[in-house]
């Protein structure tokens, strides 16, 4: 009977290719493919095995060359994040280094709960010429290869030894990827050899194939139980995450909150859950958080979070909330999530929860005095942010000149602020345009000040905070989004690590615009460094004079706008407001990539509001400094909560 069932007789890469080609998603009835295409870069791990399966199948599906292994995995989890998961893009690579630069990437997908396929080449499975190039060799086991280094970085992973194990393999490969519960990064390791191998695969493997992305609804008495515990409290408080936004939760937790009372804080990844202006929204809740949203956190008695990993960001390290008898109700659609904090767990889709909890909260509204105190001070925050965006904080400018003064071409005049450039982009941009960052002090600055009108006009990998992010994800959500204004926002240590897929940007006509912040260093980890007693050491750059060997200055001979102008952007400088805003005019109606950097004061920072994070201080130190923030770090952390 098997005998008669048609087969297709393939290269094993030539079938992986085949099948990832007619794979789709549906949620609430609307239909997409899945892949949006493949980045890659070959070597002889994959060139001849999956290259040139893509090549065949090229108008299926797209193949994308990306300028380093790692940047490619942000694209693709840029562009799954904006795609709200629903869709995704494979990234191939082939063996050895170039499957490690991947894991970095990898790493950042399954924190971030976002979908990438990626399909590094392998040594041979049948190890005749091993080593080969770049193969990892063990004295204990011959099944090793860099590519186990995946494991603990994907949510699943598999090494593809005989031609017909994909069989299995790509259908539980896609189940995971395209479960909003388990998804994150996906690897199948393909060993070169079995690439180029031919199998007679069953036909219906490359047949369409619909996984539908379902929204579970949540136990029925647990319901009851949040229903009971929401009318019990006086001083409740929303945690908005990112399962609000990739639910497509918006509609729904506005309607539970207009209809309570009920005032909704942001984490990084819900930012615009709660559009701005809403009357209920606090903005950021946590260690970058607004001093709105964290006052009301504080006093808290009943949090009910929706779609949040409540990592230590978000609950100030387990300090945020301070009632004696906080309780937490979690809404998440995955059961790891919803058990934190000995929250009532409520297993399941943000929107379709929040919809069956409605009318149980029926008759339930916060107090007058609560809605009151919630009024007070939003607006209070309001101006704050407009004091704090207008350069309040700011300083002179506290650098050391060096002998590049041209550089630095007006000395005298002081340096804008990060948070007055935060404030003209607030004025600028459209709410449909997407900024996007990921590291340094821009994300806290961004959490606290930044007024999301959209829920995707804010694009934060905050999960992993991956310097390098920002121009790859930059580009992974204009794939997602052509018809956006894409703004990345980089610092000049982030832009430094991975500046290089601009040219992937010229390469594929895709127009961004690049904000680069310069403050010549790290400042957000200097601040931290000066926190913790060790006064910015290592976080500032510093330029050792080749002529007399002596240091001279921390302001290097390093022209950023020259570098990105070599790498095909056009480029504008702006030391002023008002060049910014020029600036922004005129990336706007350009049709190329633009970088703009910007100088601004590495010393005004935005401080914090009502909030901390744990990051322990030497016990013991000879210096001073440490000692005493040793001291305060022991208090500070004494409020600290064991929720059990
Ligand atoms: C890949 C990576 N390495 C190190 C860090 C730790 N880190 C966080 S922010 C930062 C400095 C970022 O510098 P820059 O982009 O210039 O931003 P700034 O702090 O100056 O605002 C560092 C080293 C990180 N988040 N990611
Ligand atoms: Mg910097």
């Amino acid at each position: 009977m098997t005998a008669s069932r048609p087969r297709v007789r393939v290269t094993m890469a030539q079938a992986v290719v085949r099948f990832l080609s007619q794979q789709r998603t549906a949620r609430d009835g609307r239909e997409q493919k899945l892949f949006g295409g493949v980045f890659g870069i070959f070597g002889h791990g994959n060139v001849a095995g999956i290259g040139e399966a893509l090549h065949a199948e090229r108008r299926a599906l797209p193949y994308y060359l990306a300028r380093n292994e790692q940047a490619m995995v942000h694209i693709a989890a840029a562009y799954a994040k904006m795609h709200n998961r629903l869709r995704a893009l494979a990234c191939t690579s082939s063996i050895g280094p170039g499957a490690t630069n991947m894991l970095t990437g990898a790493a950042g997908a399954t924190i971030n709960r976002v979908p990438v396929l990626l399909l590094p080449g392998d040594i041979f499975a049948g190890r005749r010429p091993a080593p080969v190039l770049q193969q990892l060799e063990s004295s204990q086991s011959q099944e090793l290869s860099v590519n186990d280094c995946f494991k603990p970085v994907s949510r699943y992973w598999d090494r593809i030894n005989r031609p017909e194990q994909i069989i299995t393999a790509l259908p539980e490969a896609m189940r995971v990827l395209t479960s909003p519960a388990e998804t994150g990064a996906v690897t199948l390791a393909l060993p070169q050899d079995v690439q180029a191998e031919a199998y007679d695969y069953p036909a219906a493997l490359f047949e369409p194939r619909v996984w539908t992305i379902a929204r579970p609804r949540a136990d029925r008495d647990r319901l009851r139980e949040a229903a009971r515990l929401v009318h019990a409290s006086r001083r409740p408080l929303i945690v908005a995450g990112g399962g609000v936004i990739y639910s497509e939760a918006t509609g729904a937790l506005r309607r539970f909150a207009d209809a309570t009372g009920i005032a909704v804080g942001e984490t990084q990844a819900g930012k615009g859950a709660l559009p701005d202006p809403h009357p209920l929204s606090l903005g950021g809740v946590g260690a970058t958080g607004t001093r709105a949203a964290n006052l009301l956190a504080r006093d808290a008695d009943l949090v009910l979070v929706v779609g949040s990993r409540l990592s230590d960001f978000t609950t100030a390290s387990k300090t945020a909330f301070q009632h004696e008898q906080v309780r937490f109700i979690s809404i998440n659609v995955a059961e790891f999530d919803a058990a934190k904090q000995a929250a009532l767990p409520l297993v399941g889709d943000a929107r379709a929860i929040l919809e069956e909890l409605l009318p149980l909260v029926a008759g339930y509204h916060v107090s007058a005095e609560y809605t009151e105190a919630v009024a007070a001070s939003q607006s209070a925050w309001r101006a704050e942010v407009d004091r704090v965006c207008a350069g309040a904080d700011a300083i002179p400018q506290s650098l050391t000149p060096g002998p590049h003064q041209s550089l630095t071409p007006n000395p005298q005049s002081p340096l804008i602020t990060q948070a007055q450039v935060i404030g003209v982009l607030q004025d600028t941009l459209a709410p449909t345009d997407v900024v996007v960052c990921a590291a340094g002090s821009l994300p806290g600055d961004l959490h606290k000040l930044w007024r999301a009108r959209a829920p995707k006009g804010y694009h934060m990998e905050y999960g992993y905070s991956c310097m390098g992010y920002e121009i790859a994800g930059g580009l992974g959500v204009k794939m997602a989004a052509p018809e956006r204004n894409v703004y990345v926002l980089v610092g000049d240590g982030s832009y430094l690590m991975m500046a290089q897929e601009i040219v992937t940007a010229v390469q594929e006509g895709l127009k961004i615009t690049i904000v680069l912040l310069d403050n010549h260093g790290f400042a957000s980890i200097g601040g931290l460094s000066e926190q913790v007693g060790s006064g910015g050491f290592g976080t500032r750059y510093r330029y050792r004079n080749p002529a007399t060997g002596e240091l001279d200055g921390d302001v290097l001979p390093v022209d950023l706008a020259a570098n990105a102008a070599s790498l095909g952007a056009r480029v504008c400088r702006a030391d002023t407001l008002g060049a910014l805003r020029e600036a922004l005019a005129a990336a706007k109606g350009d049709a190329r990539t633009s970088v703009i950097l910007v100088p601004v004061d590495r010393e005004a920072r935005v401080g914090g509001y009502e909030s901390w994070w744990d990051v322990p201080v030497a016990e013991v130190s000879a210096n001073r400094a440490v000692q005493d923030a040793r001291a305060a770090y022991d208090t500070a952390r004494l409020k600290e909560r064991d929720f059990l």
